[in-house]
């Protein structure tokens, strides 16, 4: 068995602080909006809050351009306010895990603006540069610009290479100067009393100096190219003496490599490097409007969960900031079956191994909204992707459907608190659009619903509490082939769970003749049917049996 901590234990709920709660009217989230929903977190039953970055940034990516990794960015409050709200969660028993985005900086980071002012600057290598009397560099992906990840400086006649937006120049982590500016961000954070550290983008941080040109078509394997270097992890040895070790705390890393070895290298605990990580598989089977199929979700799931059953620990987790809403992309957003199917996803998200991550307003279905026009994206993402359309000159209409599915900006809307103005969100103007469903979709009138999906999230993470067979018991896949119905079995020496999800919009029923005994645990409707062997099942039903 897996050693018992916190944060296997845990629940974590994750915050995009800019859409939660406005508190001084100008549309923009803040820190007192969170301590002031404070009371409304913990009665959710998390147990760990992530909250997306609130640092001083000129918000090219929404936070993930960090110009100074110290400073709160004065639209989210200061650091009294910080540390008000750490108190208030420690008060509350939920620990707390601050978003490090150190694989790159802001452009405006002083480390960059004295970097690129010249070739001698003592700064200099803190970045990659690329001395452009060596003509062009090897052509780079980049994740969010179609003109490649290197770009041209003219102040120096060098170019600098930037893995996502041209705003946002990676660091040069080869540099030990460099780490060791980390390990004192994280330390000083640590000191502060937060419990853990989310690593961005962290598999990227290493890269090979020697810029090797990549075979044609390499970026469609994106992180097997440009992830896990060996050196990566001499450096996440390095972290873990330095910081984790030393104060205690938690690490997780954003991408799990490209191999089940990857994700193993940078978690196993004997390893001291990383405490957990989180992989792609499932958000990438559900970017595209035609969605996924369950079979491919049912193997997803169970291959990683065995390559992590005898040790290492991972996240599980259907959406974050970076993807639509978890509803329209694995559920059913339709009025009829919006409630039962997101009941449904959270009953699978809390009750499998590994972490539950639970994005803001998922508790609720909160749902995508309607972006048909490119005019609308704020994104730097969703940007950069319209302009690689547009050059390649692809099909613009089908590009922009695609776009509006999957968009990002779909999860990030403000969080939908009542059916007052903009949601109970702000009394100002609010930086993102509202969805138009918040009279419908909300937290005060699912809080005195006992059967809405926020009440049966609370029910879920106390179920979990109470059973640490859903957190540690070992999970097994029941009948593969079946076209609706996601059963799987946990199990932890006498304890024994049955965890039975129907996926479908129909009636369907599955065979168990070897289940005898049962009680209910808790059931997304007022009860299920039970005819001979068969477990009869109605749409998007969700059913956890104790057997006895
Ligand atoms: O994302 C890193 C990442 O690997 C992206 O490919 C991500 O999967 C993609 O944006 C999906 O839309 C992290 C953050 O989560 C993201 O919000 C940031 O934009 C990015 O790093 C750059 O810091």
């Amino acid at each position: 068995l897996e050693e018992a901590t916190w944060w296997k234990e845990g629940v974590l709920y994750q915050i995009y602080p800019q859409s939660f709660k406005d508190t001084d009217g100008d549309g923009f989230g803040d820190l007192n909006g969170v301590i002031e929903k404070l009371d409304y977190i913990q009665s959710l039953g998390v147990t760990m809050v992530w909250m997306n970055p609130f640092f001083d940034s000129p918000l090219v990516d929404n936070g993930y351009d960090v110009s100074d990794y110290r400073a709160i960015l004065p639209r989210y409050g200061t650091m009294e306010d910080f540390e008000r709200m750490l108190d208030g969660m420690h008060e509350r028993g939920i620990k707390f895990v601050l978003d490090v985005v150190v694989n790159h900086s802001s452009n405006q980071h002083e480390w960059f603006l004295q970097s690129r002012s010249s070739r001698d600057n003592p700064y200099r290598d803190y970045y990659h540069w690329w001395p452009a009397e060596k003509g062009e560099p090897p052509y780079r992906h980049s994740l969010f610009d179609p003109g490649g990840a290197w770009e041209y400086d003219s102040l120096t006649n060098a170019y600098y290479l930037h893995t996502f937006a041209e705003e946002q120049p990676d660091l040069n982590w080869e540099n030990p100067k460099v780490r060791q500016e980390v390990y004192d961000i994280m330390k000083f954070w640590a000191e502060k009393g937060v419990d853990g550290f989310r690593m961005d983008a962290f598999q990227f941080a290493s890269k090979d100096t020697t810029w090797p040109e990549f075979p044609e078509g390499h970026e469609k394997d994106f992180i097997k190219w440009y992830g896990m270097r060996p050196q990566l992890h001499e450096y996440l040895k390095e972290m873990n003496r330095e910081v984790i070790e030393k104060y205690d705390v938690f690490a997780v890393a954003e991408g799990a490599g490209s191999t089940f070895q990857d994700a193993h290298d940078l978690v196993d605990a004997e390893r001291k490097e990383l405490q957990m990580a989180y992989h792609f598989e499932s958000v990438d089977m559900s970017r595209t409007p035609e969605g996924y199929t369950l079979s491919q979700f049912k193997d997803v799931f169970s291959r990683w969960d065995s390559a992590f059953s005898k040790k290492g620990w991972i996240a599980i987790f259907l959406s974050n900031h970076d993807n639509s809403r978890l509803v329209n992309r694995f559920g059913n957003p339709s009025p009829e079956f919006r409630t039962p199917s997101t009941q449904m996803l959270n009953t699978f998200l809390l009750s499998m191994r590994g972490t539950p991550y639970t994005y803001y307003g998922d508790e609720i279905g909160m749902t995508n909204i309607d972006m048909p026009n490119i005019e609308e994206y704020v994104d730097v993402e969703a940007i950069g992707k319209y302009k690689t359309a547009v050059a390649n000159g692809e099909d613009l209409a089908e590009f922009m459907k695609v776009l509006n599915y999957s968009s990002r900006e779909n999860g990030r809307t403000p969080m939908q608190w009542d059916d007052s103005e903009n949601a109970g969100f702000t009394t100002g103007t609010p930086w993102k659009r509202v969805n138009e469903n918040y009279k419908e979709i909300n937290v005060a009138s699912q809080d005195s619903d006992p059967n809405s999906i926020l009440n049966h999230f609370r029910k879920m993470t106390k179920v979990r509490k109470d059973n640490p067979v859903l957190v540690y018991g070992d999970y097994e896949l029941i009948q593969k082939e079946h076209p609706d119905i996601y059963a799987y079995s946990r199990t932890l020496g006498e304890e024994k769970m049955l965890v039975l999800l129907n996926f479908s919009n129909q009636n369907s029923s599955i065979d168990l003749p070897e289940i005898e005994g049962v009680e209910t645990v808790i059931d997304n409707y007022k009860d299920y049917t039970r005819d001979g062997a068969a477990f009869v099942l109605k749409p998007y039903q969700a059913v956890i049996l104790k057997m006895k």
